[in-house]
């Protein structure tokens, strides 16, 4: 580290994948020295109060008669603004385009000194809300003032240039995994808890938003032979959770899909899975597939986005397509029957974390990125 940098990090402090990222960034960043300042709309998920050069300054928005949303954008950038100003930060780190990107332009142009901005996309800010009509003309210009532009995956990077006709250069900085923390080991207990008969166990975490396709497990799961020897759980929560689950029930599995609810510490949970499942519609980058692996259980994810870059189909772990449900089915039966190669690709899978994504080495990339920029301050 040649200095230690004041860094203003903005994120969405619930559970989800650009939140965790955001969060485990900016707390390693303190941990080599770097002050972090959270500006957030309530405490990530992650950060206890108290830790060492890490503070969180929490965004209040006025709820007045006129106004039918309070403008948090705005709330954002004053605050970003106040921040960098009382504590002279030497740059704003904004996770997910939308509204952070904006709000950090304008805080940045708000002061007398004008404050660099570095925005990470994560996924849907593009794909899904940055590609719709009300927010494509703010996310391109948030992205194109952007002093650096950073995307967790090749694909991502690559549509976003498409999406937003923008020749931006978007530097890859992928996902990472703390290894000691997602390790693999002895999960028989809680096994015990979830397969009281010896079932085999699939494992499947996220949102439950429709960008998951999480219904289509309980499809993988009817299509099955080996279904009656089987455990869905389910892990996290959100808006198709309960459909899910009703579906389930109409198909004579209720007995087999299991809801676990929000683990705080998914780590402990994913070595129980013998088979981890992420039949997603896309994925930018495949977060909670590769602390599945880090923990050395075998993934079959989708094959549509960013997966294809850390995992070699039939070697580390497998891609499908999400709408081939019948070779999601066939891909599950064939791991349940065979021990062995759920080993082999349960190591494999813990071999290519470990060398490309370990969490040091992906801090480093930010950290050289950070400091580059700081020489240079122009893109
Ligand atoms: O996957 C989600 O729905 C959560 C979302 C988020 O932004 O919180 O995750 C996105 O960011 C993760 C961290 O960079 C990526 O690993 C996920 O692939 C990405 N989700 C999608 O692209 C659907």
């Amino acid at each position: 580290m040649t200095r230690p940098l004041k860094i203003g990090v903005s994120c969405y402090a619930s559970a989800g994948g650009s939140g965790i990222v955001a969060t485990e960034l900016g707390l390693a960043l303190a941990e080599r020295g770097h002050e972090v300042h959270f500006i957030t709309a309530s405490v990530p998920f992650r950060v206890h109060l108290g830790q060492e050069r890490v503070s969180v300054h929490t965004v209040e928005t006025l709820d007045y008669p006129l106004f039918e949303h309070p403008p948090y954008t705005l709330a954002l950038a004053v605050k970003m603004h106040q921040v960098a100003s009382f504590h002279g930060l030497d740059l704003l780190h904004v996770h997910y385009a939308i509204p952070h990107a904006a709000s950090a332009i304008l805080a940045s142009q708000m002061g007398s000194r004008r404050i660099p901005v570095v925005t990470t996309l994560h996924g849907t800010d593009i794909t899904l809300v940055g590609n719709h009509p009300s927010y494509h003309r703010i996310t391109r210009w948030s992205i194109e003032q952007s002093d650096r532009v950073t995307a967790v995956s090749d694909f991502l990077a690559s549509e976003t240039r498409r999406i937003f006709r923008t020749d931006k250069k978007i530097h890859t900085i992928p996902n990472f995994v703390d290894t000691a923390r997602f390790s693999p080991r002895s999960a028989d207990g809680l096994r015990a808890r979830f397969a009281k008969n010896g079932e085999r166990i699939l494992l499947h975490a996220s949102n439950f938003r429709p960008v998951k396709r999480a219904l289509t497990l309980v499809d993988i799961l009817a299509a099955m032979e080996e279904r009656e020897r089987t455990v869905l759980l389910l892990a996290g929560d959100g808006p198709e959770l309960a459909a899910l689950e009703y579906k389930a029930r109409e198909l004579g599995l209720g007995r087999q899909v299991k809801i676990v609810g929000a683990w705080e510490r998914i780590e402990e949970l994913l070595p129980v899975a013998d088979v981890y499942l992420q039949p997603s519609e896309h994925e930018s980058f495949g977060l909670a597939a590769l602390e599945a692996m880090s923990c050395g259980v075998p993934v079959v994810v989708t094959s549509r986005g960013g997966p294809s870059e850390f995992i070699r189909d039939g070697e580390n772990g497998f891609l499908l397509d999400p709408s081939d449900l019948g070779a999601w089915a066939a891909r599950c039966d064939a791991l349940l029957r065979d021990e062995s190669l759920r080993r082999r690709v349960g190591l494999a899978g813990r071999a290519s974390v470990e060398e490309g994504f370990p969490l040091p080495r992906v801090i480093d990339r930010y950290e050289v990125l950070f400091q580059n920029l700081m020489a240079s301050k122009v893109d």
